[in-house]
Formats: structure tokens, C-alpha cells, sequence
């Protein structure tokens, strides 16, 4: 049986030495398919004494496990080798670090509203909302804005349909607050308000908090200016601020003021933020027009009101060191980032 042996040997070697799948079980067939060597060795059994065939038999079939078992070690060996391939053909470094999807945060006027807002409140100001298309009723003529003012113009205010418009002060809300509330009332309205504007300082849509205070007795232009002298102070974070009024005028308030403060970038000195005047106008106010509050079934012998507006991007501005109020819209991340 020197031939087995020899057979046997060719067989294993040559499953050593394939390195395809296919090439294997092509090789696989020489030995032990239909017509195979081994298979054709067992069938010429039949022939054979029945002694002889004990024996070689016997041989035969242990060529034959040594055969099928050298084929099963190759087969896991070429899987084993295919899979290294192609772990190293998509090989991935899992020590890198993962792509996170960064920290969000509140936009900077988001943030300066928010600020607004708390301070206001430990003043004991609620919060009042209220729709941003409004009649031209509510935006203009309940607050004593005649039919021929300027602010009416088609190129300062948005026109939707006739007779509405995007809101162009929150000072609609608090009328319509008053028509819904018992009195007193302490409101601020905070929100978006839309003007035909566009320049460093103008964006077509800006945000404004504005405050109305009306109660029965105890209200005059010198708690007004106590109020706002002490919301800059804590706004800035300053003990100690300048602040001054001069005489102004709005259809809605009378008398009226714009309100300054000492310039805090400069201390006062003059610098490019405050034109060199050592001051920053910030807000306008005055005690409210007896003529807002009267249509409205108050009683303006009894009653007093004192208000006022201010631009949310223009003391986030201040605030911050910005000094183009367009950069706020633009989205670019290098800028918001600084806020956050
Ligand atoms: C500004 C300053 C101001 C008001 C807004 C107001 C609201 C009501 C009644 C009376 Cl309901 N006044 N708001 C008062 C003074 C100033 O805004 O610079 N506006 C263009």
C-alpha cells in the first residue's frame, strides 16, 4: 500500500499549498469526489478476497480521514486568512476619537432678553405676549400716533393687508393688556418688532422690551428715573453709573426722555463707541399720554402711568463690544461662539 501513503501525502501538500477557497475544494475533488482516488480505491474493495479487503479497507479509510482532515484545517485556515484580508482592506483605528456634535447654546440677544427679563422681574415686572401682525388700531392709533405721522409711512413699517402690519414697537401688547387686566398693572413686553431698515445699526427685525407701570398713586418721572437708573446699574454690573435724561418727545408719553448713561467703555473720557461724548443713549421713556389710557375706560385723574422702550441688540452691543448690530443675524459660528 506504498501508493496510499504516497497518495495521501500528495493530498495533504497540496492542500498546503492552495490559497483559494475554490481552488481547494477543486483539489478536494481529485481525492475524494465521484471519481476521486480514494473513492476509486474503496469501490475496487468489492473485488478483492474478503481478507485482503478487511485490511485494505482499513487502510484505505484511514488515508481517508487524513485526507478529509488535513481539508477541513486548510478550509478554516484560507476563511481565517480571507478575513484578515478584509479587516485589513477597511481597517478602522478605534483609538481615534468619536465626532461629537459640540455644545449648543443660547443666541447672545436670546441670552440679553433673558437677562432683561430677570431683572425686570425682581422689580416686580410679569412678562406680557401678544401677536407680531397687528392692526394698524393697535400699533399706531391706540396709542395717539396720528393718521399723518411719519412712523406711519409705507417705507418705515411692513404693510401686510390694509390695515395690518408687522408690529413695529411691543407697545400693542400693552394696550391690549390693559383692555384685559384689572389695574395696577407692571408689565414688560419683550419681543420681535419689524421697521423698513437696514444699515450697521438697523436690522429689519430687531427685539425691544418695553414696560408699562400703572397703579393709582406713588408713580412720577422720578420713580421712573429711579427704576431705570437701577435696572442699568445692574444690567452693567455697575454700583456706581451715570445716568441722564434729556427732554424728548413720543405721541404716547408726555412728558418724554431719552435716557443716557455714562459710556462704559470709555468711563466717560470719549471713545469711538460713544462718538467721543462720554455718553450712550439707551432707552426712551416718560410718563404715559392721558389720551393712551382714557379710551381704554381709565380714569386719568385717578391713575398714572409711566413707560418706556429699548432695543435688546443695541445694549447686548454695549454689553459685549459689538460694534456692527448685523453681525447678530449672519449665523457665522466664529462670532456666536464668543458667547457662548
Ligand atoms: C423708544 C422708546 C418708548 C413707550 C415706549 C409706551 C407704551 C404704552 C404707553 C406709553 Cl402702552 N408708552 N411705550 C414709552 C416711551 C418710549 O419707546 O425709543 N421708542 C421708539
Amino acid at each position: 500500500m506504498q501508493d496510499l501513503w504516497q497518495l495521501q501525502e500528495e493530498a495533504l501538500s497540496r492542500f498546503a499549498s492552495l490559497d483559494s477557497a475554490h481552488a481547494l475544494e477543486e483539489a478536494k475533488a481529485r481525492y475524494l469526489g465521484k471519481s476521486g482516488a480514494i473513492t476509486e480505491r474503496l469501490k475496487a474493495l468489492g473485488a478483492m478476497p474478503p481478507e485482503a479487503r478487511k485490511q485494505a479497507g482499513a487502510l484505505i479509510n484511514q488515508a481517508k480521514s487524513a485526507i478529509e482532515g488535513a481539508l477541513e484545517q486548510r478550509r478554516t485556515e484560507l476563511a481565517r486568512i480571507q478575513q484578515e484580508r478584509e479587516l485589513a482592506a477597511t481597517a478602522l483605528d478605534v483609538t481615534l476619537p468619536g465626532r461629537t456634535s459640540g455644545q449648543g447654546g443660547l443666541h447672545p440677544v436670546t441670552r440679553t432678553l433673558e437677562r432683561i427679563e430677570s431683572i425686570f422681574h425682581g422689580m416686580g415686572f410679569t412678562v406680557a405676549e401678544g401677536p407680531e401682525i397687528e392692526s394698524d388700531a393697535y400699533n399706531f392709533s391706540a396709542l395717539n400716533i396720528p393718521s399723518d405721522h411719519p412712523a406711519r409711512a409705507m417705507h418705515d413699517t411692513f404693510y401686510l393687508a390694509p390695515g395690518y402690519v408687522l408690529r413695529t414697537h411691543t407697545s400693542p401688547v400693552q394696550v391690549r393688556y390693559l383692555e384685559t387686566h384689572a389695574l395696577p398693572v407692571r408689565i414688560i413686553a419683550p419681543g420681535r418688532v419689524f421697521r423698513c431698515d437696514s444699515d450697521v445699526t438697523h436690522t429689519p427685525m430687531f427685539h425691544q422690551v418695553e414696560g408699562l407701570w400703572v397703579a393709582e398713586e406713588g408713580l412720577s418721572l422720578a420713580v421712573l428715573k429711579g427704576l431705570l437708573s437701577e435696572f442699568m446699574r445692574r444690567f452693567f454690573e455697575r454700583d456706581e453709573l451715570a445716568t441722564r435724561f434729556r427732554p424728548s418727545f413720543f405721541p404716547f408719553t408726555e412728558p418724554s426722555a431719552e435716557m443716557d448713561i455714562g459710556c462704559v467703555i470709555c468711563g466717560g473720557a470719549g471713545c469711538r463707541v460713544c462718538s467721543h461724548t462720554g455718553w450712550l443713549e439707551v432707552l426712551g421713556c416718560g410718563m404715559v399720554q392721558p389720551k393712551v389710557l382714557a379710551p381704554l375706560g381709565i380714569d386719568t385723574e385717578r391713575y398714572t402711568g409711566l413707560a418706556f422702550g429699548l432695543g435688546v441688540e443695541r445694549l447686548a452691543m454695549i454689553r459685549h463690544g459689538v460694534d456692527d448690530l448685523r453681525t447678530f443675524y449672519e449665523n457665522d459660528l466664529r462670532f456666536l461662539h464668543r458667547f457662548a
